[in-house]
C-alpha cells in the first residue's frame, strides 16, 4: 500500500523552498503533489478552507482556485501551468513529452482528465457529501487551520448552497457525471490494451492527470488516505462502482511505480 501523505513531502533537493497552497483533499492539488514530488522539489503547503480562501487566492493569483504554487517569488496557478514551469525550470524527470506530437497528445489527455474525470468525480462526491454535514466539514477542513471547522459550521447552509449552484450539483448531472466517469475509464482501458502509458513511451503528464483526478477511486485501497472517517458512505458505493476496472488497476500500478 502507497502510504498517502496529504500534508508535507519529505522530498530534498537544491531547488529553493516551495510553499502549496491547496485543499487538502482536492484531486487537482494532489496532482500537483505529485509533480513536486516527481520533480524532486521539496515543499510546505499551506491548507486552505473553501469560503475564506476566496480572498486569500485572490491576493496572490488572478482566479481563486487552488492549487497554487509559490516558487522563486512566483505565484504559479493551476496543476498544468504548474507543470509546465517546473519542466521549464528543469528538465529532470520531464513530464512534458520532448517529441512536439506527444507533447500534443499529452496535453490532449490532460484536458480530456479534467473534463471527463476531475470535474464530474467531484461533482458526484459533493452530491453525497453536502448532504453529511460533518463529515463534509472534517472533509474540507481537517487538517487545516483553526478556524475552518468553526467557519464551516456557521456557513454550512450558505456555502453548500454556494457548491450546488456552482458546481451544478442536482440528481441528473450526478446521472450525467457517473456516466461521463464509466465512458472515461472505458475508453482509457481500450488505449492501455495496446500502450503502457497514454503518451509515449514513458510516463507523462498525461498519466499523471488521469491518474491523479482518479486517485480518490483508491483511498482506502491502495491508497492509505488521510482522515477516512470524514469520508462519505457514498465514496465506497462510487468506488464499488468504478475499482473492476482495469483503468483503476492501472492508476494503482502507477503509484505503485511512479508517486515518488
Ligand atoms: N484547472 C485547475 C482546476 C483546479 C480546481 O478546480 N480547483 C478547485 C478545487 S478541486 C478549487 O480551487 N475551487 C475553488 C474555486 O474555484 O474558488 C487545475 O488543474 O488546477
Amino acid at each position: 500500500m502507497v502510504t498517502f501523505n496529504l500534508q508535507v513531502s519529505q522530498r530534498e533537493t537544491g531547488m529553493p523552498d516551495a510553499v502549496l497552497y491547496q485543499f487538502v483533499r482536492s484531486h487537482y492539488c494532489e496532482k500537483a503533489r505529485w509533480t513536486l514530488d516527481y520533480k524532486g522539489v521539496k515543499f510546505k503547503v499551506k491548507n486552505l478552507v473553501p469560503g475564506p480562501h476566496i480572498s486569500q487566492v485572490r491576493k496572490i493569483a488572478k482566479k481563486t482556485y487552488v492549487p497554487v504554487l509559490h516558487h522563486n517569488h512566483q505565484y504559479i496557478q493551476g496543476s498544468d501551468r504548474i507543470i509546465d514551469y517546473l519542466d521549464e525550470l528543469s528538465t529532470e524527470n520531464s513530464l512534458t513529452p520532448s517529441a512536439a506530437d506527444e507533447a500534443q497528445q499529452a496535453r490532449q489527455w490532460e484536458k480530456f482528465a479534467e473534463t471527463e474525470i476531475g470535474v464530474p468525480l467531484r461533482l458526484l462526491l459533493y452530491f453525497y457529501l453536502l448532504d453529511e454535514k460533518s463529515k463534509l466539514i472534517g472533509f474540507l477542513a481537517k487538517p487545516g487551520p483553526w478556524y475552518g471547522a468553526l467557519f464551516l459550521n456557521l456557513a454550512y447552509k450558505r456555502l453548500s448552497k454556494i457548491m450546488r449552484s456552482t458546481m451544478q450539483i442536482n440528481c441528473e448531472n450526478a446521472v450525467q457525471a457517473k456516466q461521463q466517469i464509466s465512458d472515461a475509464l472505458e475508453k482509457i482501458a481500450t488505449h492501455l490494451q495496446t500502450h503502457r502509458f497514454l503518451a509515449g513511451d514513458q510516463f507523462s503528464r498525461a498519466d499523471m492527470a488521469v491518474c491523479s483526478l482518479l486517485s480518490p477511486m483508491l483511498w482506502g485501497y491502495e491508497l492509505q488516505a488521510y482522515g477516512e472517517k470524514y469520508f462519505p458512505e457514498a465514496l465506497k458505493e462510487i468506488q464499488q462502482v468504478y475499482r473492476t476496472s482495469p483503468t483503476i488497476q492501472w492508476v494503482a500500478d502507477c503509484y505503485e511505480s511512479y508517486r515518488r
